[in-house]
């Protein structure tokens, strides 16, 4: 598979960049936004500027600061020739502020405000939630640069490493992208939460990241292609929703974003499907038919596939309770004031995008018991943008089986109930098993490491976290990758280690 198999990231027909906009790079801050004709916002920016390079610096790639990363840099904004490749040190990449080009006569897509002109400016009624809708995602972005600064020192290969750092300077951008707006749309108060964002720190009990899966530790590089995708894909449906905010500027930034995000779930769902690969060889050539013969497999130097369930458990659980309560005011209002859409709003045909007298079925638990409700469809924004993620797993998982199936063997990963391991929303005071039983509490502890990773499983992952490093060598628990990254050979050195 090469990097062009992005596309198998579907990326929703109203939100994709249409024409070509040149970036300019003579300025200090690379942008499509004509930024030097805006002197006091330029000013603005660059007053952020070091304090971002600063934070890059203590919380980027440990270690790799100097080395030489074969990445890509965006020239554009159109999605057939948008990127460029070639050896940058990651603090000298040019993170810069793309929108995708303004599409002619947008109206809003939903809400009360549907079918009135997109707005340009902020709507003074909705400064409150706007901003905060920007500061949470904004905060995703550093985090998850944070959560997996340390993987680096423990790469399979050069090019997953090269990956991991493409990923990250992306996040990076996708922090200026929400950085400008702050700055240039909310003032002085913009310019403190674009401040704070540098100043929250993953994990850190005193100054936390703002939302749960974002302060939780991402200690090896299953965990990174769990977390690419899984908890990126989140990130692919809030900017998918967000992409149809009536407010065009955000609407632009998400658009243009979704476009980078697309490698991030490829890197993800590749990588598992790469450590699934190299499990069923090791089995076959060792003449292990069961998959659950454990300490067998362990032995090969691969991931049993009964671990990578109880990895995918994990993050999709955890990446779940992203989604906000299945039931909320506040997404309610979000899309009712047209900030927010629902994923391909504008495409999405058979209501009126209004929704005040329609319903939507929302799972709850009710004396002890799941129940289907058919709750206000306003209310369940949340739920149903969840249930639009859980199909959009699907896919992915559906690829992974099979190659499992392919290689003969008699296993399969699912998707865990919706209600299994939640901390937020209907289900967060329930304990329910993936198959959806409701438990008891002393039910689950006796059952629960057999769902997710125990401290067996994570001791068997650190072992196999060994760094390899020669130009076309891969880790024995990962197969190589089909093809290189833009077309390059699998021996290519595509980070030279300083
Ligand atoms: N953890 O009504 P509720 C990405 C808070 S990922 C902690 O249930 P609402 C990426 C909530 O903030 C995508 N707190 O939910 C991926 C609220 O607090 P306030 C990121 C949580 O507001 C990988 C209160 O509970 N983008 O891009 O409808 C790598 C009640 O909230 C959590 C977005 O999320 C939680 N899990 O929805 C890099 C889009 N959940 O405000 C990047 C923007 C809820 O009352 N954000 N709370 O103090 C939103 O649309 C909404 O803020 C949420 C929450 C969907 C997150």
């Amino acid at each position: 598979m090469s990097e062009s198999s992005d596309t198998l990231i579907e990326v929703p027909e109203s939100v994709r960049a249409e024409s070509f906009v040149e970036v300019k790079y003579d300025d200090s801050i690379p942008n499509n936004v004509d930024l030097s004709s805006d002197k006091q916002l330029q000013r603005a920016l660059e007053s952020w500027h070091p304090g971002y390079l600063d934070w890059w610096q203590d919380m980027g790639p440990d270690g790799f600061q100097d080395a030489e990363v074969y990445l890509r840099t965006a020239v554009g904004v159109d999605p057939k020739g948008w990127a460029k490749f070639g050896y940058v040190k990651m603090p000298q990449y040019r993170w810069g502020i793309l929108l995708a080009p303004q599409v002619e006569g947008r109206t809003i897509p939903c809400g009360k405000h549907k079918g009135e002109p997109a707005w340009q400016e902020v709507p003074g009624e909705y400064r409150s939630l706007l901003k905060r809708l920007i500061v949470v995602q904004g905060d995703t972005e550093p985090a998850s640069v944070e959560q997996q600064r340390f993987l680096g020192k423990t790469a399979p290969s050069l090019y997953d490493m090269r990956n991991l750092f493409q990923v990250n300077v992306e996040e990076g951008r996708h922090l200026w992208a929400m950085v400008y707006l702050l700055v240039k749309y909310f003032g002085r108060d913009g310019r403190e939460e674009a401040q704070a964002l540098l100043e929250r720190r993953s994990g850190q009990q005193d100054n936390p990241r703002i939302l749960g899966a974002f302060n939780e530790r991402t200690p090896d590089w299953l965990s990174f292609f769990m977390f690419t995708c899984f908890t990126d894909r989140d990130g692919k449906m809030q900017l998918a929703a967000l992409a149809e905010s009536g407010f065009d500027p955000l609407s632009r930034s998400c658009r243009f974003m979704l476009t980078e995000e697309a490698h991030h779930l490829f890197v993800g769902e590749t990588g598992v499907g790469r450590t699934i690969e190299a499990t069923c060889a090791a089995m076959n050539k060792a003449g292990i038919t069961d998959p659950y013969d454990v300490e067998r497999i362990r032995a090969l130097g691969v991931v049993d596939l009964p671990l990578l369930q109880r990895k995918a458990n994990f993050h999709m659980s955890v990446t779940r309770d992203l989604f906000g309560a299945e039931i909320s005011s506040n997404a309610a209002d979000a899309f009712n004031s047209g900030l927010k859409g629902r994923f391909n709003e504008a495409q999405l045909s058979g209501d009126d995008h209004q929704l005040q007298d329609a319903t939507y079925a929302v799972t709850r638990v009710v004396d002890g018991r799941l129940v289907d409700e058919a709750v206000p469809a306003l209310r369940a924004i949340n739920c149903r943008l969840l249930d639009d993620y859980i199909a959009d797993c699907q896919g992915g998982i559906d690829r992974w089986n099979k190659v499992i199936e392919k290689a003969g063997i008699d296993f399969r990963l699912t998707q865990p109930h919706k209600g299994f391991n939640r901390r937020i929303g209907e289900f967060s005071k329930t304990r329910i098993s993936p198959t959806g039983e409701i438990l008891s509490e002393a039910q689950w502890e006796a059952r629960k490491g057999e769902w997710l990773p125990n401290e067996r499983d994570s001791a068997f992952i650190q072992s196999l976290m060994k760094p390899c490093t020669e130009p076309g060598r891969y880790a024995s628990w990962i197969a190589p990758p089909r093809m290189g990254i833009n077309g390059q050979p699998g021996e290519y050195e595509y980070v030279k280690i300083a």
